[in-house]
C-alpha cells in the first residue's frame, strides 16, 4: 500500500511545493505518458525522512493537462511515485506562476523593490495575479483536504503557497502544518510595499512552525508580524488571537554523499581528464547559476574583465571564467533581459581579450550534465557566488563538496543565506567591483596551506549540515511544536 492511501489515523507526511518531483512528458506517438522522477535537492533532503515516515507529494504538474487526461495521470502518479497532481488551468497558472510568484513575490523577497512597468505598461501589482495566486493556493488545499487523515503532518514549502496553511486551519483547526522559507524574507519596510502584505502574513501564521534559513530571515518576519499586524512577537514565534506559530532557523544543506560516489564513478573521472585537457594551463575561475537577475551574473562579469584589464598577468591565455547560466523562467521579461545583457557583456570583454583560439569567458546558457558539473567543481581553482540577495546559495556548498583534494577557493558574497555560516569562504560585496575584482586575484594566488585551513573548516560545516539533517530537524521540530500546541489547547 502507498503512503498516499494509508487510512485511519494519520502516519505520513504530506510535502507541498510549487512543482511535483516528476516531469510529465506525453510521447506524441502513442499518447502515453512518461514520467520522470528529478534528483533536486528537496528530493534528496526527504529520501532522509521518508524511513522515519511514509510522505506523499503535493505539487503542481507544470502545465494545462486536459479533463480527460486527469484521471490516467493522478492515478499513474498517485500508485506508482506517491504523489498527488494539482491541476490548475493555463491562464491561472500563468496569472499565478509567472505573475503572482515569479514577477511580484520573487523581486520584492529579494530586495528589488521598484520593480518597473513591464513593456505594455502593466504594473506588477495587478489584482488579476493576486486573485490568480488564491485561487491556486486554493486547489492546493483541496486536494490535502482530500488526502489528510487525522495526525498527518502537512509541510508546505516556499511563497508559491503563503496562504496555504491559512486555508487549512480553516478547513481542518487540529491540522498540523509546517511551513518553509527557501528564499530571504525582507525588512519590513519592503514586505510593506506588497499591497496584499497583511493577508500573506496571516496566511503563513496558521502555521504550527514556520522555518527560515537564517536568524536574520527570521527576525524579519516576526518583527514584520508585530509592525503590521500588531502582534506580539519573540525569537520563539508570533501570537496571534488563537493561535501561537513557533518560528525557527533550519538552514538548507546539500547530499554529501551524492558528490562523493559522483567523483568516484568513471564517468566523472573522464569528464574531468576533458576539462583538463581543453584548458591546459589555464587558471579556471567557475560560476554556477540559475539565469536569475538575483544572482549577480553582470556583476561577476564586470569584475572579472576589471581583472584583466588590471592584471596584464591574467592575460594572453591565462585565466578563463567559466559561466553556467541555467535558463530559467524564460516567460518573464526581467529574466529575457538578463541573458541578453549577458551575452552582451560576454560578447564585449571576449572581443577585446580574446584570441584565435581563446576566449576568456566561457558562457554556457544551457543546463549541463550532472557529471560534467561534478568535474567542473573538481577542476575549478576558485567559485564564485555574486548573488545579490539569496536564501541559501547551495551551489557555494556543492563546490566545497568537490574541492576535497585540491582546496580551491570559494569567493561567497555576503548577500547568500550560506555566508553566515561558510566561514572559510573570502567574502565579498558583489556591488564593490574593485573589492571582487581583488578577490579574484586573492583567490588565484593563495598559498597552499591557506588553501587547507579554509577548506577544512568549509567541509567540516557542509558534511554536518546536510539536507537529511535539514529535514529531519524540521519534522522533529514541527511534531514537537504540534504537541505544545494540542496541550495548549486542551490545558
Ligand atoms: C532556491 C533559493 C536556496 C545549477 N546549474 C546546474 C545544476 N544546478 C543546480 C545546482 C544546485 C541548484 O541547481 C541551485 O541551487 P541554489 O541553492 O544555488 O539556487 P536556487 O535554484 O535559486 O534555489 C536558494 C534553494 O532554493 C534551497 O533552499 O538555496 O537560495 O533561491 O543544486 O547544482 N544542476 C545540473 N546542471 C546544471 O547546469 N545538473
Amino acid at each position: 500500500q502507498t503512503a498516499g492511501k494509508s487510512a485511519g489515523l494519520g502516519t505520513k507526511l504530506i510535502v507541498v511545493s510549487n512543482r511535483l518531483p516528476v516531469t510529465i512528458q506525453r510521447d506524441p506517438n502513442t499518447g502515453e505518458f512518461e514520467f520522470k522522477m528529478s534528483s533536486g535537492g528537496l528530493v534528496s533532503a526527504l529520501a532522509g525522512v521518508k524511513h522515519e515516515l511514509p510522505f506523499v507529494w503535493v505539487g503542481w504538474t507544470g502545465a494545462e493537462m486536459a479533463p480527460d487526461m486527469q484521471s490516467t495521470l493522478y492515478s499513474r502518479l498517485e500508485v506508482e511515485y506517491d504523489c498527488i497532481p494539482v491541476f490548475l488551468t493555463a491562464e491561472i497558472a500563468d496569472r499565478y506562476y509567472n505573475g503572482f510568484c515569479n514577477d511580484v513575490l520573487w523581486p520584492l523577497f529579494h530586495y528589488i523593490t521598484h520593480p518597473p512597468a513591464n513593456s505594455e505598461g502593466e504594473q506588477k501589482f495587478d489584482s488579476k495575479f493576486w486573485k490568480a495566486y488564491r485561487i491556486a493556493n486554493r486547489c492546493f488545499a483541496s486536494e490535502i483536504q482530500r488526502i489528510y487523515r487525522r495526525g498527518d503532518l502537512v509541510w508546505v514549502q516556499d511563497y508559491h503557497l503563503m496562504l496555504l496553511p491559512q486555508m487549512l486551519r480553516k478547513a481542518i483547526p487540529d491540522i498540523q502544518v509546517g511551513f518553509f522559507l527557501h528564499t530571504p524574507f525582507p525588512s519590513s519596510d519592503v514586505f510593506r510595499i506588497l499591497p496584499d502584505h497583511k493577508e500573506i502574513l496571516r496566511g503563513v501564521l496558521d502555521s504550527d512552525l514556520i522555518g527560515f534559513h537564517t536568524y536574520d530571515y527570521a527576525s524579519h518576519f516576526v518583527s514584520g508580524c508585530s509592525r503590521l499586524l500588531g502582534l506580539e512577537g519573540s525569537h520563539r514565534g508570533v501570537k496571534s488571537a488563537h493561535h501561537f506559530a513557533n518560528v525557527g532557523i533550519f538552514p538548507i544543506g546539500i547530499d554529501p554523499s551524492s558528490f562523493i560516489q559522483a567523483l568516484d564513478s568513471q564517468a566523472v573521472k573522464d569528464r574531468i581528464q576533458e576539462v583538463r585537457k581543453a584548458y591546459t594551463g589555464k587558471r579556471i575561475i567557475l560560476g554556477v547559476d540559475r539565469m536569475d537577475y538575483i544572482k549577480g551574473i553582470p556583476h561577476k562579469i564586470k569584475a572579472f574583465e576589471r581583472l584583466l584589464a588590471r592584471y596584464p598577468k591574467y592575460r594572453a591565455s591565462k585565466v578563463t571564467l567559466i559561466q553556467i547560466g541555467v535558463p530559467s523562467r524564460t516567460e518573464v521579461e526581467e529574466y529575457q533581459k538578463l541573458v541578453s545583457i549577458t551575452n552582451e557583456l560576454v560578447g564585449g570583454i571576449n572581443g577585446k581579450y580574446g584570441s584565435v583560439d581563446y576566449s576568456p569567458i566561457v558562457f554556457i546558457n544551457q543546463s549541463v550534465k550532472f557529471d560534467l558539473l561534478c568535474a567542473l567543481y573538481y577542476v575549478a581553482d576558485a567559485c564564485v557566488v555574486t548573488s545579490i540577495r539569496d536564501g541559501m546559495n547551495l551551489v557555494s556548498y556543492e563546490y566545497v563538496m568537490c574541492q576535497l583534494q585540491n582546496h580551491g577557493v570559494l569567493i561567497l558574497s555576503e548577500f547568500a543565506g550560506s555566508a553566515r555560516s561558510l566561514s572559510g569562504a573570502m567574502r565579498v560585496n558583489p556591488w564593490n567591483t574593485d573589492e571582487l575584482c581583488s578577490a579574484f586575484n586573492d583567490a588565484l594566488s593563495l598559498d597552499k596551506k591557506e588553501r587547507h585551513i579554509r577548506h577544512w573548516k568549509l567541509y567540516h560545516y557542509v558534511t554536518t549540515h546536510t539536507a537529511a539533517f535539514w529535514a529531519k530537524s524540521f519534522v522533529k521540530e514541527m511534531i514537537s511544536s504540534c504537541r505544545d500546541t494540542l496541550m495548549n489547547k486542551s490545558a
